[in-house]
């Protein structure tokens, strides 16, 4: 709230704007990116453009500056909510997290980086050694997981390609006692197929050109954490031999079907320890049970092999993926605790999932992303709103109501159950006989026609730039994503032979055998529907947004100043899209038609005492209430405050920021006076 820089560098707070309106709100944005000053608050809500360049403002001095202090103290930073949430979980033992949103490349995953740095550096003053190693892995895990989770897109370098919470955990010394990480819908197909000027997962180039450096970082990551060696050789095994199975192919005379290349299945079943037989027949057949009860071998055509190979390479990788997860879990989970001994095990969480994604070509992977954005959005609308009416109500003050675009509309559109296109594809899915994607298409056309968020070309047959059978487009709180539908109806399915789990599970390699557990049920004993791809998501994301909601939030809206990755650049159209769809507006407006500005009478006092002859350098008065009272009385702004039961809220900020220029005055008046007493002038 203060002006702590001076205004050529814009306004700290959006709330200090003398209009809210979009032109003067992009003004500000654009000017303190353009002076370096990427972090801007909306009250305690940081807004963050992408500086896409390295910055000087993440060392040591600069923590030091925010450590322990108020939001209004420094200018904005990452570090000043982080230390907001931190003191909330320490002083008032709420549990907190941090929610960082924003389109892909916007800088989230950076964002979450300093956070958990400067968690990890204000924490354990005194160095006991197993809070530092559960820091050290809770920091080296980042390294880990962006190997294993990220890739190359055509929007970020660095894509998260899974979704992460962390929550942390703290003992009643405020010190990490522990951690667990939550992995979301990992994007698997990847790992076959990627679009034009992609790349795989970071993990398969480590190994082999170069990025060399990075693979050494992510080896002694590894080692930290505490992945044996026997464990690390398993990763490298595996991450071999799915790069194998993606490159064997397939032939057939028209009647058998062979394998091209036997060379690359020995080497398989070398690298994954398994039987050479056992690995070409899991390949070529699958076992069914029959309506009778038998069971019998049925071989593959040539297409269901490429289909069960792609299905078997990316469920490795996914199942690699996950195991890494776990076992870093099983690293930082809390042991031995104690709440009788120990104190409430308090947590902060921490929020870094894939952002709004528009892609040339938009499949499942982007439907999934862009509904957990959604998600995201309507939590951010619920708690601004809640919050503030919940502090109103309990300071006994009315509130007034903003109107903004809900995207619960958009939610329900995809997650509404019978209605909803997620439970248009499960039907799908499920149903019996051949449905086809394009069908699948068609359902959702007949049932979803009246829906304003939701076309397609036979919705509206005049656009062109959709395909009759291919298209259909959701009208996201972000912005128009049109989807191809191909494809959908698999991934849903997200169908792997029970003969690939199978042989995994009879692996002579502990740690492979460790991640298909299922492979040990006989193929009578599985059950037959198991929940889609995109059902378990929607569970996922549900369980992870209840998680936030009964956690004190914090939030940092990320926002990408330009797509060519410049330092620079500030394109105008992009920021203000960004701008209007994250709410940020409304998020202002509610922030101003409230009270821009609320505290405790005590800090108020503190810090604007000298500014009142009846409070300076002591109020005589019954209450510090009372001695506000005089303040505000004698400059004259009554008239735009409200008392409440333990705070003060000033409406407009003028208000504020005069008695802030006031004390601005008075400071060197009063150094130099007491400067004057010091050295007896006096
Ligand atoms: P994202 O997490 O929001 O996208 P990242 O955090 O990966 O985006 O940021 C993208 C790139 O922008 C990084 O690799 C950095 O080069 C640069 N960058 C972001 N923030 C900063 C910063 N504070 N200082 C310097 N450079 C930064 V995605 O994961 O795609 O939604 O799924
Ligand atoms: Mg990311």
């Amino acid at each position: 709230m203060a002006e702590l820089e001076g205004l050529e560098f814009g306004k700290s707070d959006f709330v200090l704007l003398d209009e809210v309106t979009m032109e003067q709100f992009m003004e500000n944005l654009k000017l303190r990116f353009e002076k370096g000053r990427i972090y801007t608050y909306i009250g305690e809500v940081v807004v963050s453009v992408n500086p896409y360049t390295q910055m000087d403002i993440y060392g040591k001095d600069t923590i030091d500056a925010y450590r322990g202090r108020e939001l209004y103290e420094n200018p904005p930073h990452l570090y000043a909510v982080s230390d907001a949430a931190y003191k909330a979980m320490k002083r008032r033992a709420k549990d907190t997290c941090i929610v960082i949103s924003g389109e892909s490349g916007a800088g989230k995953t950076e964002a979450s980086k300093f956070i958990m740095q400067y968690i990890a550096a204000i924490t354990n003053p005194s160095q006991r050694a197993e809070v530092e190693s559960v820091k050290n892995v809770l920091l080296k895990s980042n390294c880990v997981l962006e190997a294993f989770g990220n890739a190359k897109t055509n929007r970020n370098d660095n894509s998260s390609r899974f979704g992460k919470y962390m929550d942390i955990n703290f003992n009643f010394n405020g010190d990490p006692t522990g951690g667990h990480i939550n992995n979301y819908l990992l994007e698997k197909s990847r790992v076959v197929q990627q679009q034009d000027g992609e790349r795989n997962f970071h993990s398969f180039y480590q190994t082999s050109n170069n990025d060399r450096s990075s693979h050494k970082a992510v080896m002694s990551a590894l080692g930290v954490i505490g992945f044996s060696k026997e464990e690390i050789n398993s990763i490298y095994q595996i991450l071999a031999s799915i790069l194998l199975l993606g490159n064997l192919q397939f032939e057939s005379d028209g009647e058998i079907v062979q394998i091209v290349g036997l060379e690359a299945v020995e080497h398989i079943s070398e690298l994954t320890e398994t039987d050479s037989e056992s690995v070409s027949k899991s390949l070529l057949y699958r076992t069914v049970a029959t309506g009778g009860g038998e069971v019998i071998e049925k071989g593959h055509t040539e297409h269901e092999a490429s289909f069960g190979r792609d299905a078997f390479v990316k469920a490795l990788y996914e199942r690699l993926f996950g195991w890494i997860v776990g076992r870093i879990n099983s690293v930082i989970e809390v042991k031995d605790y104690n709440p009788v001994l120990h104190g409430k095990n308090t947590v902060i969480g921490v929020l870094d999932i894939y952002g709004f994604e528009i892609f040339d070509n938009n499949s499942f992977e982007q439907f999934c992303i862009n509904y957990c954005n959604e998600k995201l959005q309507q939590l951010f609308i619920e708690v601004i709103l809640r919050q503030e009416q919940d502090e109103y109500q309990r300071e006994g003050i009315t509130w007034q109501h903003i109107d903004y675009f809900n995207n619960q509309i958009i939610v329900d559109l995809v997650e509404q159950p019978h209605k909803g296109i997620i439970s248009i594809l499960d039907e799908a899915c499920l149903s019996v006989g051949k449905v086809t994607d394009t069908v699948c298409l068609d359902s959702m056309d007949i049932k979803l026609a009246q829906h304003p968020h939701y076309t397609s070309r036979k919705l509206s047959p005049t656009d062109k730039t959709m395909d009759f059978q291919k298209h259909f487009r959701i009208r996201h709180y972000a912005g128009d994503v049109t989807y191809s539908v191909e494809g959908f109806l698999d991934k849903n399915k997200d169908m792997l032979f029970q003969d690939f789990k199978r042989l995994m599970y009879n692996s002579a390699n502990p740690v492979l055998k460790e991640m298909w557990p299922d492979g040990q049920l006989s193929i009578t004993e599985v059950t037959k529907r198991p929940l889609t791809a995109a059902t378990l998501f929607k569970n996922s994301i549900v369980a992870l947004v209840d998680k936030l909601a009964c956690k004190e939030p914090y939030y940092v809206r990320c926002i990408k100043p330009n797509e060519m990755k410049s330092p620079v650049l500030f394109d105008d159209a992009r920021c203000q899209h960004q701008v209007a769809y994250l709410g940020l507006m409304e998020n202002v407006m509610v922030r101003r038609a409230g009270f821009a500005y609320r505290q405790p009478y005590l800090r108020f006092l503190q810090r604007y005492k000298m500014t009142c002859e009846y409070t300076w350098p002591n109020h005589l008065m019954a209450t510090d209430r009372e001695a506000v009272e005089a303040i505000v009385t004698q400059h004259g702004f009554q008239g735009d405050v409200e008392y409440g039961h333990t705070k003060l809220f000033v409406r407009t900020p003028r208000s504020l920021y005069t008695l802030e220029q006031e004390r601005a005055t008075l400071i060197p008046i009063l150094v130099l006076f007491l400067q004057k007493v010091w050295r007896g002038a006096l």
